[in-house]
C-alpha cells in the first residue's frame, strides 16, 4: 500500500514539474474527441499552478475596460463602476494540433481549470458581479478569462470644489494570497487604449464623467513578502449642470433681487418685508435643496460657504435697512443732528458716495426766511417783541398800554392780527425747523444706505469672484 502511494506521489510530483509534455492526441477533428482528450490530461490537474516548476512565477496579464460608472456615494466615500477585465496566463506545455483537433480554441467551464484569485484591493461590498461560467483555451495553452465585474470600492472623495469636483479613485488588482514569486501581474492594454476603449463603450451618460486612466504597476512589498499589483487610477469628474440649473443659478436670482430691492425706499415698511420676504423664500429654497448637497465629515464643500455667504448677505441687507429706517426716523428721538455727524456724513461721506451735499433748508423755509422779521414788526410797531416772548404773545392776552387815540380800536385790531401772525409765523418756523432736523436725518439716512449698499456690493463681488476663481482653477489644475 505504502509502496503504491509513494509511486503515485512521484507520478504527480513529475507531472506537476514537468506539466504537458506532448501535444494533446484528438481522436477526430471534432469537438467532442478534443473535450474528451482536455478532461483526461488538463482537467485533474486544477488544483496545480499551471507552471512546470514551483520556482516558476506565472504570467497574469490584466487589462480592463470601463464600461459604466454607476454611482459615487460622497458619505460612504464609495464608487460603484463596472468593468470588464481580462485575465490571460498559459498552462505550461498544453497545446494541441488545430488540424487534429479541429479548433483553434474551446470553451470550457471556469470550474475545470485552476484560477488565479485576482482581487480588488478597495473592494467595499458583496461582490454581485456576474459570474459567466465559461473561459477560453487556445491551442498554444494560453487561458482567456473575460469576465465583467461590478466594483464598489472605496476611494477618498474631496467634494471641496463640489459641484466642479475631478475625483481619482484607484483600483489595485492583484492576487489576494499569491507571493510574486508565484504569480506575476503583468500590464495588458495601455493607459491610453483603456482610456480610448472605455469611452467608446461606456454606456452611462450619468452624472460623472472619465475624463483620465493611468495605470501604475507597482508591487506591495511587505515585510516577509512582495506582492504583485497593479494600481489603475481612474479619474471622473462630475457633470455641474444639474447642480448650476438648479442651486446656483436660482441662488444668484435670489441675491441679484435681493441687491435690486434697494432701490425700494427704506423708509417705507416695504423694503424691510420685500426682504424679510426674499429671506424666508432662500431658506425654502435651501431646504428644498439639501437633499442634492453632498455630506462628508470632512470638509465643507465651497457651495455650502457660498450659500451661507448668500443668506448672510440678505439678513445684512435686512438689518441695513432696519438701521437706515431707524436712522431717517430718528430725529425725533434724537433731536438735532450732532456736528461730527453731520459733518462727517454730510460733508464727507456724501462725496464718497456722489451725493452732493444739498443745501440745508427746502425751498419753503428759505422763501420765510427771506421775508425779513422787521416788515411784521413795522405794522405793530413792537420791535421789541422777541421770540422769547412768543408764549405771551401767543396767549392773546389784553395789553397793558392804555388806549388814548382815537384810532385805538384799529390800531389794537392790527396789533392782535400782528401778533396772531408772528405766532402763526413762529409756529411755522418751528415747524421747518423740525422738518429741516428731519430732513438732515433722512439725508444722513440716505448717504449711509448708498455707502452700505457700496459696500455690499463690493463684498458680493469679491466673494463670488473668489469662489468662481477657486472653483476655474480647480477645474483646469486637473485636466
Ligand atoms: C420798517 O423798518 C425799516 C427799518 O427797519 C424802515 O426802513 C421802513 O421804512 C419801515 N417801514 C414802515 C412801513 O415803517
Ligand atoms: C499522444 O500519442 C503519442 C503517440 O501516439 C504519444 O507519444 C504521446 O505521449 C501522446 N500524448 C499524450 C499527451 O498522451
Ligand atoms: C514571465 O515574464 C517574464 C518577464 O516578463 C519572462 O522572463 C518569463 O519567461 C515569463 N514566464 C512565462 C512562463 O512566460
Ligand atoms: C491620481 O492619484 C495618483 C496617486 O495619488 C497620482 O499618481 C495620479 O497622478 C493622480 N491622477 C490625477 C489625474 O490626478
Ligand atoms: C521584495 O522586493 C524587494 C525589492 O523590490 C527585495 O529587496 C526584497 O527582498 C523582496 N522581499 C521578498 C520577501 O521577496
Ligand atoms: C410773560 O408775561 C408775564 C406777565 O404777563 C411776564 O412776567 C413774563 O416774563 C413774560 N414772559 C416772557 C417770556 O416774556
Amino acid at each position: 500500500m505504502k509502496e503504491a502511494n509513494f509511486t503515485e506521489s512521484i507520478f504527480i510530483c513529475f507531472m506537476l514539474l514537468h506539466g504537458f509534455e506532448a501535444a494533446l492526441n484528438c481522436t477526430s477533428p471534432s469537438p467532442e474527441s478534443l473535450i474528451n482528450a482536455l478532461e483526461k490530461e488538463l482537467f485533474p490537474k486544477k488544483l496545480i499552478r499551471p507552471v512546470k516548476s514551483f520556482s516558476d512565477p506565472l504570467n497574469l496579464t490584466i487589462s480592463i475596460t470601463v464600461v459604466g460608472i454607476l454611482g459615487v456615494d460622497e458619505k460612504g466615500q464609495t464608487l460603484t463602476i463596472f468593468l470588464w477585465q481580462i485575465l490571460e496566463w498559459e498552462i505550461e506545455g498544453l497545446s494541441w494540433d488545430e488540424k487534429k483537433c479541429g479548433a483553434k480554441r474551446v470553451s470550457v467551464p471556469r470550474e475545470n481549470l485552476w484560477n488565479p484569485d485576482v482581487q480588488i484591493a478597495e473592494f467595499m461590498d458583496e461582490d454581485n458581479s456576474p459570474q459567466p461560467p465559461y473561459v477560453y483555451i487556445y491551442n498554444n495553452g494560453k487561458v482567456y478569462d473575460d469576465k465583467p465585474i461590478r466594483v464598489v470600492s472605496s476611494c477618498r472623495l474631496g467634494i471641496y470644489t463640489f459641484p466642479f469636483d475631478i475625483q481619482n479613485c484607484s483600483l489595485t488588482f492583484g492576487p489576494y494570497l499569491h507571493f510574486d514569486t508565484d504569480i506575476r501581474m503583468i500590464q495588458g492594454n495601455t493607459a491610453a487604449e483603456i482610456l480610448k476603449e472605455s469611452q467608446d463603450v461606456i454606456e452611462t451618460n450619468g452624472e460623472w464623467k472619465l475624463i483620465d486612466i493611468t495605470v501604475d504597476p507597482s508591487s506591495l512589498v511587505l515585510l516577509n513578502a512582495n506582492y504583485s499589483q497593479i494600481i489603475y487610477y481612474v479619474v471622473l469628474r462630475r457633470r455641474p449642470t444639474l447642480y448650476v440649473v438648479n442651486l446656483l443659478i436660482p441662488s444668484c436670482f435670489l441675491i441679484t433681487v435681493d441687491l435690486f430691492s434697494f432701490m425700494l425706499p427704506p423708509q417705507s415698511v416695504d423694503r424691510s418685508s420685500f426682504k424679510m420676504t426674499l429671506i424666508l423664500g432662500y431658506t425654502v429654497f435651501l431646504l428644498i435643496m439639501n437633499d442634492l448637497l453632498p455630506v462628508t465629515g470632512e470638509t465643507t464643500p465651497l457651495i455650502n460657504v457660498f450659500f451661507s455667504i448668500s443668506l448672510a448677505l440678505m439678513v445684512a441687507s435686512l438689518l441695513e435697512t432696519v438701521f437706515i429706517t431707524n436712522i431717517q426716523f430718528s430725529s425725533s428721538q434724537y433731536g438735532a443732528l450732532p456736528n461730527w455727524l453731520n459733518i462727517l456724513v454730510l460733508r464727507y461721506l456724501a462725496v464718497i458716495v456722489c451725493l452732493p451735499p444739498k443745501k440745508k433748508s427746502n425751498r419753503i423755509t428759505v422763501s420765510l426766511r427771506q421775508t425779513p422779521p422787521e416788515s411784521v414788526n413795522n405794522v405793530s410797531h413792537i420791535n421789541s417783541i422777541s421770540v422769547k416772548q412768543l408764549h405771551n404773545i401767543s396767549d392773546d392776552k389784553p395789553l397793558e398800554k392804555p388806549a388814548l387815540d382815537p384810532q385805538q380800536p384799529v390800531l389794537d385790531e392790527l396789533k392782535t392780527l400782528s401778533r396772531n401772525l408772528l405766532s402763526i409765523r413762529v409756529q411755522v418756523d418751528k415747524h421747518f425747523q423740525g422738518s429741516e432736523t428731519s430732513q438732515e436725518w433722512y439725508m444722513v439716512g440716505i448717504i449711509i444706505d448708498r455707502l452700505l449698499f457700496g459696500l455690499y456690493l463690493i463684498f458680493i463681488i469679491i466673494s463670488f469672484v473668489t469662489i468662481l476663481c477657486i472653483w476655474t482653477l480647480s477645474n483646469f489644475s486637473t485636466t
